[in-house]
């Protein structure tokens, strides 16, 4: 009974722990290079985002704020400011991380901050800055800087100047900084660019964070990496250079596919999940920002971020619930089936029953999949979205 009783509050205080934050786009009709399937629900302004939102906080608990994009969310910027506050407000969701745009005005064709043209740098330069200032109006701590600049053809361009462009540019930015901000450097290993990526990978993204200044991190975006690359090794690292900044989860097959949270490994998220908590039970203070960035084209949107939801919840629970004490034993005394196995048993313990409970004592819905399949705000926002000639998406 003892037991039980304990395993239920190292599950509570695990799942109080836990909040994962949602991605504007996410909701929004998106695409592939192939083409586009638009769905009537899809959210059109950031007032339908934030509704949608709302009702994912609503039925998980775990989701306080939402990732904005600055184009596509703030298209007139700083003057955009008022109006997201508002709907702070209204739907009880706060403005998450900033992700400035650097990928899609035709002046970056060869490139954004590292283009070799001084005036082209110099705006996208500008659009970081006025990023920072959107991020310090809403009160959000994170600026999140993906950037897409690369060549595509060997001899093309200058690498090492690029380096040093960059260098000048994430300085800069970081000089604008407010106390408490922070700037985000995310890597991908090629595309949109596909013979060289300027931030290529975390070894980049965390020279170029430690370079910019002490309130720069490097951010993994789980699909940002080759087959085969131990994630969670990286993970430590960062970890232990006091590095890392946060996660864009997602899961995929081949490259960036922004498959659900855990479709296709989850065993590789448990393992990253495991990492954090280990050096959070040694006492290492981490402030480390989950984001989802997955924009589902097949999939329902609401089901799907109510799917990532749950499973992130799931297998962070499974990763808290492993035992640290016997698997650290079983470590030093080299006890490799043993040691395996405590990883495999946490791994493969059903700890729905524990999170229904949880949410019981929340009062949130026992199944929040089910509720937003059976609770009529999809059928909703078809009825209230369809029809309207603006099915268009963030990217367009
Ligand atoms: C780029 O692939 C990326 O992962 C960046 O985080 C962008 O902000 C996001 O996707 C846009 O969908
Ligand atoms: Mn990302």
């Amino acid at each position: 009974m003892c037991a039980e009783k304990n395993l239920q509050r190292q599950a509570f205080d695990a799942l109080d722990a836990f909040r994962i934050e949602i991605p504007s786009w996410g909701f929004a009709n998106t695409g592939t290079r192939f083409g586009k399937f638009v769905q009537a629900a899809a959210a059109s302004s950031i007032e339908e985002k934030f509704s949608d939102a709302s009702e994912i906080q609503r039925l998980t608990g775990a989701t306080p704020t939402m990732a904005l994009h600055v184009l596509w969310d703030l298209p007139h910027a700083l003057d955009d400011v008022e109006k997201v506050q508002a709907l702070e407000t209204e739907y009880g969701i706060r403005a998450g991380s900033i992700n400035p745009n650097l990928f899609q005005n035709q002046e970056y064709k060869f490139g954004s901050l590292c283009n070799p043209s001084a005036e082209v740098r110099a705006a996208a330069l500008e659009h970081m800055m006025v990023s920072v200032q959107i991020a310090g109006a809403l009160g959000s701590r994170d600026v999140s800087l993906w950037l897409p600049d690369g060549s595509n053809y060997p001899g093309t361009q200058n690498m090492r100047k690029r380096i040093g462009w960059l260098e000048e540019a994430l300085q800069q930015t970081h000089a604008a900084l407010a106390p408490g901000q922070r700037l985000l450097v995310e890597y991908k290993p090629f595309e949109p660019a596909f013979y060289h990526t300027d931030i290529a990978d975390w070894g980049m993204a965390l020279h170029l964070a430690q370079v910019a200044g002490p309130q720069a991190r490097v951010l993994v975006d789980t699909g940002h990496h080759y087959q085969g690359q131990n994630i969670e090794q990286l993970v430590a690292w960062l970890i232990h250079t006091g590095m890392l900044g946060g996660f864009h989860f997602n899961d995929r097959r081949y490259a960036d596919d922004d498959l659900t949270l855990g479709s296709i490994d989850p065993y590789q998220i448990f393992r990253i999940f495991h990492e954090i908590l280990l050096a959070e039970t040694e006492g290492k203070a981490l402030d480390v920002a989950f984001m989802i960035d997955q924009s589902h084209n097949l999939k329902g949107k609401m089901e799907a971020m109510v799917q990532t939801v749950c499973t992130a919840q799931e297998l962070w629970l499974k990763a808290a619930l492993v035992d640290h004490e016997l698997l650290a034993i079983r470590q030093e005394s080299c006890d490799l089936v043993g040691a395996e196995e405590e990883f495999r048993v946490a791994f493969w313990r059903d700890v729905r029953p524990l999170i229904a409970e949880w949410r019981l004592s929340k009062s949130l819905p026992e199944n929040p999949l089910e509720e937003i399949r059976t609770n009529g705000y999809v059928e909703r926002i078809t009825k209230e979205r369809a029809g309207r000639a603006s099915a268009v998406s963030s990217y367009a």
